[in-house]
Order: C-alpha cells, then sequence, then structure tokens
C-alpha cells in the first residue's frame, strides 16, 4: 500500500511539472529593459525554447507613437527574435511589443522599453 501510494505521489508530481518546464521565457533581450544604448541597428530577444516563427511578432514603437519599420529575423536555433532596421535608430525612447506561438502551444506577450541617447 505505500509503495503504491508513493508511485502514485510521483507520477502526479510529474505530470504537473511537465508543462511548466515546456513554458517558454524570455531569457534576455538586446538593447535590454530600460536600457539607454548607442544608435542600433538591430534588437533581439532569446528565450528559453523554440517558438514557432509565423506565429512570433516583433514591433518597435518611436516616443511619438510611430511604428518603426524593421525586418524580422528569427536565429537558427528558433529561440531568438529579432528586429532589424534599415538605419540605425535616432535619439529617443522605444518601446518593444513581441508576441511568440510557444512549442508548447502557449501565446505569450510583452513589451518593454530603452532609450537611445
Ligand atoms: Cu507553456
Amino acid at each position: 500500500m505505500n509503495r503504491f501510494l508513493s508511485l502514485a505521489v510521483t507520477s502526479a508530481v510529474i505530470l504537473s511539472a511537465s508543462p511548466a518546464l515546456a513554458h517558454a521565457r524570455l531569457v534576455s533581450a538586446t538593447p535590454g529593459d530600460g536600457a539607454t544604448v548607442a544608435a542600433p541597428q538591430t534588437i533581439s530577444l532569446t528565450f528559453s525554447e523554440r517558438f514557432a516563427a509565423p506565429f512570433s511578432t516583433i514591433e518597435l514603437v518611436d516616443g511619438r507613437g510611430r511604428l518603426v519599420a524593421l525586418t524580422k529575423t528569427v536565429s537558427e536555433d528558433g529561440k531568438t527574435l529579432g528586429g532589424s532596421f534599415a538605419a540605425p535608430l535616432s535619439t529617443g525612447s522605444y518601446r518593444v511589443t513581441w508576441a511568440i506561438a510557444a512549442a508548447d502551444g502557449h501565446r505569450m506577450t510583452g513589451t518593454y522599453s530603452f532609450t537611445v541617447r
């Protein structure tokens, strides 16, 4: 009976832990949240898991609320979402809004700001 109980508890823990392990999260961003940087020509966000590139987006809005044109990029390992600009960003504040569809089917979004000096 004791042995049966401990087996049951073990499988319950494994079942509840699996989805959390597969959950993607933002690991790092360049420029980072709240950073002040010299005119970048690209931005990039690295996640803990692969995401589905066609269902993932990245947007940049300047301090006046204007959308900045960018070319979306996805790294070969499928974990880094990026944007590259035709010209380096000019001085001001910017807000990044991202959305990814993780491999486990969860959709995640986030937003953060940085400043170009
Ligand atoms: Cu998830």
